[in-house]
């Protein structure tokens, strides 16, 4: 793209946002088609969260080989899974190579981001602006822009003050960041800030990490795969393929204890001994279904994380306060897996602080100063502060649907989603990873995108082949999936306790539990079953 042709309006059939998982495969999907497609790609290139995320131990928590694209076993068999929870380069390299594999890089404009999407009443197609000056007109309007990729970044009064180096880990430099010597910062410990700790606490000269509310954790046991096991998981293919999209949590696995009532507290302990052992996220996702929705069978199975946390810290009485959750239930939301994060406490050049009595107030050159006057001094801060979950990639875009309304105002008073495909007021808007479907928090990520990119697909497929418009969820439709959503929602425990899981994490955000808790399986048959109907409830005009 050159800069010549920016004035000028260009036309193609349907803009994909994002080069990540969701993203390629859309691309991928939609070209097959023989649509023409733009994809737009903030990043210098490829690979969506494992292009942005590359902070010191930046790893996944899903098995290496089912987090994994499905639709092609050579594809699979060319994956080098080398280690059952791969790390950052790895993953990153494994996404270049798909899209160099399906060529699918050609489509995209990269270094470029989407600031607004019109959609124009009379015409019925949606016209795109980016920060480039671009402006493409285009039938379908299609965001894989992400579910946490709209990073918290500037929390903090003074920021722009602090004399050292501050990153957000969701926009690490590529080049090699030196710690030794240096006094250290880490605000979070969610999934992200575990990583960071427990990679950089070895490196740093001091590291003082800011607690406010402690995480329950699963040691991850991550071994080498081998040649035998690579085999294996090629065997296992089309199997695997299969279960993924049967169970709970889109992985191969799923509730098979039996129920936690007719279990003794013995055979209970069994199975969380044995699922704590394999250092997987099968603890969380499938030991019973009841520690999701009863406060019984919660708090047994929290006691039990917390009797490892504590032993792990050597029973030292004042890192266990700072650090063993006291106040809500394991479960509740995104249980990490980690490697040393914990044992990182134990170093003599690691600090914790806790700041939930005694908060940060804001960054000061020198460091962070505390609600008390306290200031740490610090040569570089890392924020781990996490992401506006679910709807901050898409209200950070200027996104106006029919007669003008705006995204971000309809989101700012509720968020709504029709099986967070599309949403009433947006024709042809298409969403992956949006509020209202399954995703990272109960969701092996790339079952799940799948399965949204896939449906998105086929209906566009179906508005072509009928020659028809547009498509478009009825109002009615869109009440009974916020309400299917809603009551499947509360009928949890997940909603009682406030993370992003929960939007609590963003000042003023509606709350409401942002992926669908009702099951992969069961929202996979959701979408099977309006595709096969000839989607009830959609207007297609
Ligand atoms: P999370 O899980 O939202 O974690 C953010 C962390 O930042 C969490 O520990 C927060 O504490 C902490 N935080 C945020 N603001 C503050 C202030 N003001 N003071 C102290 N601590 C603060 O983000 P992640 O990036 O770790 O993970 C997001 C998902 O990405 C993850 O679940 C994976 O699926 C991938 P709090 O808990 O709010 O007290």
């Amino acid at each position: 793209m050159t800069a010549s042709s920016h004035s000028t309006v260009r036309q193609c059939d349907a803009v994909v946002v994002g080069a990540g998982i969701a993203g390629l495969y859309q691309m991928h999907r939609l070209r097959e088609l023989g649509l023409s497609v733009q994809g737009i790609e903030a990043g210098t290139n490829v690979g969506g969260t494992w292009y942005w995320n590359r902070y010191p131990g930046a790893r996944l928590d899903s098995q290496s080989e089912l987090y994994q694209y499905w639709f092609s076993k050579e594809l699979y068999e060319s994956v080098p899974l080398s280690e059952r929870f791969l790390a950052q380069p790895e993953l990153e390299k494994w996404l270049q190579g798909v899209a160099d594999k399906l060529d699918l890089k050609k489509s995209y404009q990269f270094s470029t981001r989407v600031e607004a999407a019109i959609f124009n009443d009379e015409t019925g197609r949606w016209l795109v602006k980016t920060d480039q000056g671009d402006q493409i007109d285009c039938k379908y309007f299609v965001s894989c822009a992400g579910m946490l990729s709209a990073p918290m970044s500037n929390l903090f009064k003074g920021q722009e003050t602090f004399k050292g180096k501050l990153f957000h880990t969701a926009r690490w430099p590529k080049e090699e960041i030196d710690f030794s010597g240096k006094k250290v910062g880490v605000i979070g410990i969610g999934a992200t800030g575990i990583q960071v700790i427990q990679s950089v606490a070895p490196l740093a000269g001091h590291l003082k990490v800011f607690v406010r509310t402690p995480q329950y954790t699963i040691r991850m046991n991550n071994p080498q795969y081998t040649e035998a096991d690579r085999q294996k998981f090629h065997q296992e293919f089309e199997t695997n393929k299969a279960l993924v999209n049967t169970t709970f949590s889109g992985f191969q696995y799923d509730f098979e204890n039996g129920s936690w009532h007719d279990a003794t507290p013995e055979e209970r302990q069994q199975v969380y001994e044995k699922l704590w052992s394999e250092g997987t996220l099968k603890l969380w996702l499938a030991a019973y279904f009841e520690v999701f929705v009863e406060q019984e069978a919660n708090d047994d199975i929290s006691e039990f994380v917390r009797n490892k946390l504590r032993a792990r810290l050597n029973h030292d009485p004042e890192l266990c306060d700072l650090l063993v959750p006291k106040d809500y239930g394991f479960a509740t939301h995104r249980v990490p897996l980690e490697n040393g994060y914990l044992e990182a406490f134990l170093r003599p050049n690691v600090t914790g602080v806790a700041v939930k009595e005694n908060p940060i107030v804001e960054v000061v050159p020198e460091g962070i100063k505390l609600q008390d006057g306290t200031v740490h001094e610090l040569d570089m801060l890392i924020l781990a502060t996490g992401f506006d979950a679910g709807t901050g990639a898409l209200t950070r875009i200027d996104i106006r649907g029919r007669g003008g309304r705006k995204l971000a105002d309809d989101w700012g008073r509720d968020i709504r989603t029709t099986m967070g495909l599309q949403v009433h007021g947006y024709p042809n808007l298409f969403t992956v990873g949006a509020p209202l479907a399954p995703s990272a928090a109960l969701c092996n990520m790339t079952t799940c995108l799948q399965q949204q990119a896939g449906w998105i697909a086929d209906a566009i497929a179906h508005l072509e082949s009928k020659g028809l418009h547009t498509m478009e969820p009825s109002a009615e439709k869109e009440d009974e999936w916020v309400r299917h959503h809603d009551e499947i929602a509360n009928a949890t425990l997940l909603t009682k306790t406030d993370s992003w899981y929960m939007g609590s994490n963003i000042p003023g955000k509606p709350r409401r539990l942002l992926s669908y808790a009702g099951g992969v399986n069961v929202y996979k048959q959701a979408c099977d079953e309006a595709k096969a109907s000839g989607y009830p409830g959609f207007n297609l005009a």
